[in-house]
Formats: structure tokens, sequence, C-alpha cells
């Protein structure tokens, strides 16, 4: 038989969860451990209690809550995001997948079904890696990748260390990372991408996620005076950051599958009238085929090592470096006959985004499914995606956790 989510309890979440944790100016910024994130933790236990799950937390902070239903037996199902956000967010972006979990469990116990699974909903820590990188943090602690106490440490962009702020806000917890064993792992997200609006498709079945890598840059050259500095004089090190965004911008649009992005950037000491002394910035380069990847950040050390030849200082440090994924195909089979029961229409596609399904696929059979994104916007408070969408993508995480458990 065929059953759904409660849709109006779910949008109307969303939407409360999505108005906690914004700053004086009313953006979404529910960074990883600060008060906003314990405000949004505090919501979804509460919630996660409501519905008599049991809930654990481990030491670095990752949420479950975990339906152990009568005869249920063996290692759970579990459906899995984040709701840490980036800076100026979205309401949907980890939010939805960890909601539309609790509402699967929610509508199985209505539905008063006995799955042979135990079934979990996890809010893992720091997917965005904003405040500390790498991203995907929770649940690459949880599935062995970096130690918890490696993980504590890391040292914020703000100086804070993680450890310390989750601490502050209450969610160090007791269990170990990696103490649920997943049997399988299904992630709902919004696409953050243009294709399934342009393709008028409601449902993604996810069955690859492309390789990620981040680094922090930083370009040493001579602070000097604006005005009476001869331009064959200087030693920019703003020039010298604005060539590689260049020919970083470059690369990416003649190799196949790439994209490059240097989102932050900082100048020392940061004066009108002063030649930067320093130029600190992140790059983030992408691309679904590892040697392509690879390619990409070698090409980058080259351009670095010439601008080393041209006398600057040039300092690279890794933040985070994560293959490409093959997800499960059995459980991207299985998304794909659910739409189809439902009569939606669905496609096969490749994550352009890190998701936590990233980590677990590392020790247990994962999928994602994704519902289209407006204009395929995200990061950005336009995120948007039709309550009548969400609800798809939900039942179809629904029919498949039931499956997965049954
Ligand atoms: O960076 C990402 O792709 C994800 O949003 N953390
Ligand atoms: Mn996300
Ligand atoms: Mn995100």
């Amino acid at each position: 038989m065929t059953i759904g989510v409660d849709a109006a309890r779910l949008i109307g979440r969303l939407k409360e969860l999505g108005a906690t944790g914004r700053d004086e100016a009313g953006r979404l910024c529910r960074l990883a451990a600060t008060d906003a994130d314990r405000e949004g933790r505090d919501l979804l236990c509460n919630w996660l209690r409501k519905a008599g799950l049991r809930i654990e937390i481990d030491r670095i902070g990752n949420i479950h809550g975990i339906w152990e239903p009568e005869g249920a037996a063996g290692d759970p199902v579990i459906m899995g995001s984040h709701i840490d956000t980036v800076i100026d967010a979205g309401i949907y972006d980890g939010c939805y997948g960890v909601l539309s979990g609790l509402a699967v469990i929610e509508a199985m116990q209505q539905a008063g079904l006995r799955p042979s699974r135990p079934l979990a909903v996890v809010a893992y820590t720091n997917e965005e890696g904003v405040r500390y990188a790498p991203d995907m943090m929770g649940s690459l602690v949880a599935v062995g990748g970096l130690s918890a106490d490696e993980a504590l440490a890391i040292v914020g962009t703000d100086g804070t260390t993680l450890g310390a702020e989750l601490g502050r806000i209450g969610y160090v917890g007791s269990r170990e990372p990696g103490f649920l064993k997943p049997h399988a792992y299904v992630e709902l997200h919004i696409e953050q991408g243009p294709i399934l609006e342009a393709e008028g498709r409601p449902i993604g079945a996810v069955e690859n996620l492309q390789g990620i890598s981040w680094q922090k840059i930083t370009i040493g050259g001579t602070a000097n005076h604006a005005g009476t500095t001869p331009m064959a004089m200087r030693r920019d090190a703003g020039v010298a950051a604005g060539r590689v965004l260049v020919f970083l911008d470059q690369l990416a649009r003649n190799t196949e599958g790439a994209v490059a992005t240097v989102g932050t950037i900082r100048f020392e000491p940061n004066a009108i009238n002063v030649i930067p002394s320093a130029a600190t910035f992140t790059v983030d380069l992408r691309n679904p085929d590892e040697v392509l990847l690879q390619g990409q950040e070698t090409a980058l050390d080259a351009f670095l090592d010439g601008l080393r030849n041209e006398g600057f200082e040039v300092k690279a440090e890794r933040l985070a470096r994560f293959q490409p994924v093959i997800f499960e195909p059995e459980i991207v089979a299985a998304i794909e006959a659910s739409a189809a029961e439902r009569q939606l229409v669905c496609r096969r596609m490749t994550s352009g985004a890190g998701h936590d399904a990233q980590m677990i696929a590392r020790i247990a059979p994962s999928a994602m499914i994704f519902v289209p994104s407006k204009g395929g916007i995200s990061h950005n408070p336009a995120e948007f995606t039709a309550d009548s969408d969400l609800v798809a993508g939900a039942n179809i995480l629904l029919d498949v956790a039931r499956k997965l458990s049954q």
C-alpha cells in the first residue's frame, strides 16, 4: 500500500527551522557550532523527541534520531543530511533532507508499519565547512576519515576551535562517531542546480558525485605607496592573486566537467592607497573525473610556481580533498522505481555539490534523491523549491526507506 508523508507538517517545519538562525540583517547564517546552530539543533531535537525517537549525539555533535520498532533488528537504514548553512543561505539546503527523514519515520509510525530494520534520521555536523574546513566534517568523522579529536581541534575562520564551540552550545555528545553503522543510507536534497527544472522533471536519481579539492593560497608581495611606486617596481600580491583567479576560470572553461571557484579573498593591509603585501584566498576545484581533477590541481601548482619564479612568496594549504563517488546502483534503481510508481518523471544525474552521502558511501550502500531548485539557485536566500516537489521527493524517500528496511 502506498503511503505518504504529512505534507503540511513537513513544509511547516521547513519554514519554522528556516526562521531560526537569522542574523541582525535577517540573513540565514546557521554556521556550524554557533548560537544559530544551537537554535536549529534544539528545535530539531524537540521534533525528534516528540516522534518518540531515541536521540543520540556523538562526540562531533552529529544528532541521531533512532526508531527501533518492535521486532526490528540489525543495522538501521539511515536518512541524513545537515542543518548547518552557508552565509545568507536558503532554507532548503540540508534541512529538507533531515526533516524529510523525520517525516518518513512519522509516516511509517502513523501507518502502523513494522519494518524489520530500525530507521534513523541523522543531522551531520558542519556539512558546509564555511567556518571550519573541511566540509562534510561530521559525516567524514563518522566514517573514520578524520578522528574526532583532530576534528574538534580544528581552528575556524574566526579563530575558535570546533570542540570549544560545540561544547559551548552543548552539543559534544558522548557516543563515539560511527557508533551507528548504516545498513544503507539515502539522502534527499535539493538539486542546487538547473537541470531538473530545465527538463521539467520533479525527481533526480543521483548516481554519482564529483570530486572536490579545497585549498587556501597566500601570496606574499611588497607593500608600497600606491602613488609613488612605478609599475615596474611593484610586487603587487593583489594583482598576482587576480592573475590566479583568471587562470583558474579559463582552466575550468577549457577542461571537460570542471568548475573552479574563488569564494573568499582578503588583502593585507587592505588600504586604498597601499599596494597589497599579501593576498589570501580559497580555491574550490571540482570534477566528476578524478584524473581531470588532478590535472586541474597540477596546472594550478605550475601556475603558482611561475609566480614564485617572479619573486612572490606563495603558500598553499590543503583544506579538503574528496574523490568522486559512485552511488549504489540498487538504491538508484529503487528511486527510479518509486518515481515510476508515483508517475513522477525521473532522470539519473551527477551531483555537483558535495553531500554527506559522499562520505557515508565509503562504509555503506548509499544514494541520493534530488528535487528541482527554482532557477538552479542555491547558497542564496532566493533558493526555492515548490511544495509539490518537496512532498514528491519526501514520498520517494519514504518508498525507498520502506524497501530498504523491510
Ligand atoms: O560545498 C558543497 O558542495 C556543499 O554545499 N558543502
Ligand atoms: Mn547541502
Ligand atoms: Mn550547501
